[in-house]
């Protein structure tokens, strides 16, 4: 009997379940590049290649350990979609048995269950235990809290972990160490220049196909400097660990002008693919604790990221989906405006965001949240397309990871699932913690007219706008008490600005 074992894109690890008890001699390992998941939403240039060549690279990987392997480059057959492709290798290979982790995606796990119907042969779906919590897991913790707070899921990882923990109780007496993290950037922060790599020839092919086949593609290609093997992702992690990770708390939320990475990982999207694990990432940031090399702030806040914020947010998805994705509070309409597609707009942090996003895929969360997130729920973007956008500007997302992001974190779309208020604020957030504001053609520092920062009127319209919604959380009574102090003429002149930024976004 052949067996197929069936690899996303996003099932690169060697200790994926769906591998578990292979039979090296007899079955077949099938992974494909497939035009509909490069298409489905038109995601961008790196991504792609990135994608590509990892599974280029994991394919060859697996063939040096003995497997056999079908690989399915898209320049050989086109196939449109996984169950095309799929169809095809079952008959010519005479498949008895389909064997598959579970997609990390709704839409995919979707085509995956209608799968026995389709090829009439045994099809095993597994769970995905790369991840440290199961769908089943969350739901039972989940169930019957009258609030969902990452803070009390996180400390059950901790716990079930071990990590950070002396016994039942949290190394250094606390469990979290956030309010050390929020340090906006000083003069004269060095960052550490990132390790970099040659292209080796199966990378020089992607990115020919990637040049050719997805030109129109939004993002720039090159320079391409991913890691893509499994020895450069964990190359890249011992550099973090040795040399970014000490900074990196204390800095998390700060934004430097021309300073894409500052001291962040840079590690999603190779944990995201399977190249590394979390709980892989996890140990080495304790054991740099352990040994001296690296703060208690600085280690327990990666930590959190990891084994509270991705896991946690993953359990939101699940536990949602597919009701999820339509999720609109606020009823916002606004198309995104042009300008998210080139960066090139006068308010500096959004031109920094965005430009930094279209060369390297990549923005880190407090650009992502704080300045674009921030934008969009203010001038009341469209959250489907504020998902799109952010499903494929970015080298980590998929739909899992980004959507909860978006729609809860940022948008508050979802009414509050699990964030007790949106992450509304005017410019002086983001003055206080990034250098932008001083680069900027408008002034942080006005409050209205036309010079005045876009955020600091809309923020009051937002809450304005809002009211009925808004008013009864609790948290943000000192806002409208605030809001209810200012005089009429402020009032006016809030609505106007609004009105008049809105309409040129608009018409833009
Ligand atoms: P670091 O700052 O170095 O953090 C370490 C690790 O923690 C990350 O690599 C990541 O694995 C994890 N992490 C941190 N925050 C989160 C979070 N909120 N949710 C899940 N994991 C987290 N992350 C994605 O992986 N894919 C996405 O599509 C994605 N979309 C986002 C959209 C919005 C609007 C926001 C606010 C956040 C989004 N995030 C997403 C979370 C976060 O911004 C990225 O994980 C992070 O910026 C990746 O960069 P890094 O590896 O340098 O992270
Ligand atoms: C993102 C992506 C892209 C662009 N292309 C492919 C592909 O051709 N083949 C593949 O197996 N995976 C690809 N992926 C990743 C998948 O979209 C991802 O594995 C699923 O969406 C997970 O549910
Ligand atoms: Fe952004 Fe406003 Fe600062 Fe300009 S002034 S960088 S728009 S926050």
């Amino acid at each position: 009997m052949t067996t197929l074992r069936f690899i996303l894109g996003d099932q690169l690890s060697t200790d994926l379940s769906a591998l578990n008890d292979a039979d090296k001699k007899n079955d077949i390992v099938l992974m494909c590049e497939v035009w509909g998941e490069a298409t489905y939403v038109r995601h961008h240039k790196k991504k792609i290649a990135f994608i590509f060549s990892a599974m280029r690279h994991f394919a060859e990987d697996l063939k040096s350990k003995g497997y056999s392997v079908v690989y399915k480059r898209l320049d050989e057959h086109d196939d449109a979609d996984f169950t095309t492709a799929l169809k095809r290798v079952i008959q010519h290979h005479s498949i008895e048995k389909l064997i598959a982790t579970e997609a990390s995606e709704y839409r995919v796990l979707e085509m995956q269950k209608s799968w026995s119907d389709k090829f009439d042969i045994d099809v095993e779906l597994r769970g995905d235990d790369r991840f440290l919590s199961t769908k089943q897991d969350f739901e039972k913790w989940a169930d019957g809290r009258k609030e969902l707070r990452m803070e009390y899921f996180y400390r059950e990882m901790r716990k079930k972990t071990g990590l950070l923990m002396n016994g039942e109780e949290p190394e250094g007496g606390k469990w979290n160490y956030d309010k050390e993290n929020r340090e906006p950037p000083k003069d004269g922060l060095r960052f550490p220049d990132r390790p970099d790599w040659s292209v080796d020839s199966i990378t020089r092919d992607v990115l020919k196909l990637v040049e050719k086949r997805f030109d129109s593609h939004f993002g720039d290609l090159k320079p391409f400097e991913y890691p893509v093997t499994r020895r450069q992702a964990t190359h890249y992690l011992n550099w973090f660990i040795e040399n970014a990770l000490e900074d990196f708390g204390t800095h998390q939320d700060a934004m430097v002008q021309d300073e894409a990475l500052m001291y962040h990982s840079h590690l999603s999207a190779l944990i995201n693919v399977g190249l590394l694990g979390a709980l892989e990432c996890c140990e080495a940031a304790e054991k740099a604790y352990q040994e001296g090399n690296a703060p208690l702030n600085a280690v327990e806040g990666f930590i959190r990221q990891i084994i509270g914020w991705r896991e946690f947010i993953r359990g939101i998805y699940w536990m949602k989906m597919p009701d999820y994705e339509s999720s609109n509070e606020f009823n916002a309409k606004r198309d995104l405006p042009e300008w998210f597609w080139s960066g090139k707009t006068h308010m500096n942090c959004l031109n920094q965001a965005i430009s930094e996003t279209k060369q390297n895929a990549y923005a880190h969360h407090i650009q992502r949240l704080m300045v674009i997130g921030n934008f969009s729920l203010l001038a009341g973007l469209d959250p489907k397309q504020v998902q799109e956008w952010f499903l494929l500007v970015y080298h980590d997302a998929y739909e899992w990871v980004e959507m909860p992001n978006v729609v809860g974190m940022a948008l508050y779309a979802d009414g509050g699932v699990f964030a007790s208020k949106p992450y509304a604020s005017s410019g002086s957030y983001i003055n206080k913690m990034s250098d932008y504001c001083g680069q900027c053609s408008y002034s942080v520092t006005k409050k209205n007219g036309p010079k005045a920062c876009p955020y600091n009127y809309l923020y009051w319209n937002f809450l304005v706008e809002n009211r009925e919604l808004l008013s009864k959380n609790q948290r943000m009574g000192m806002m409208y008490s605030s809001l209810d102090r200012m005089s009429d003429d402020k009032k006016d002149a809030i609505r106007d600005d609004s009105k008049r930024f809105l309409k040129a976004l608009d018409e833009a």
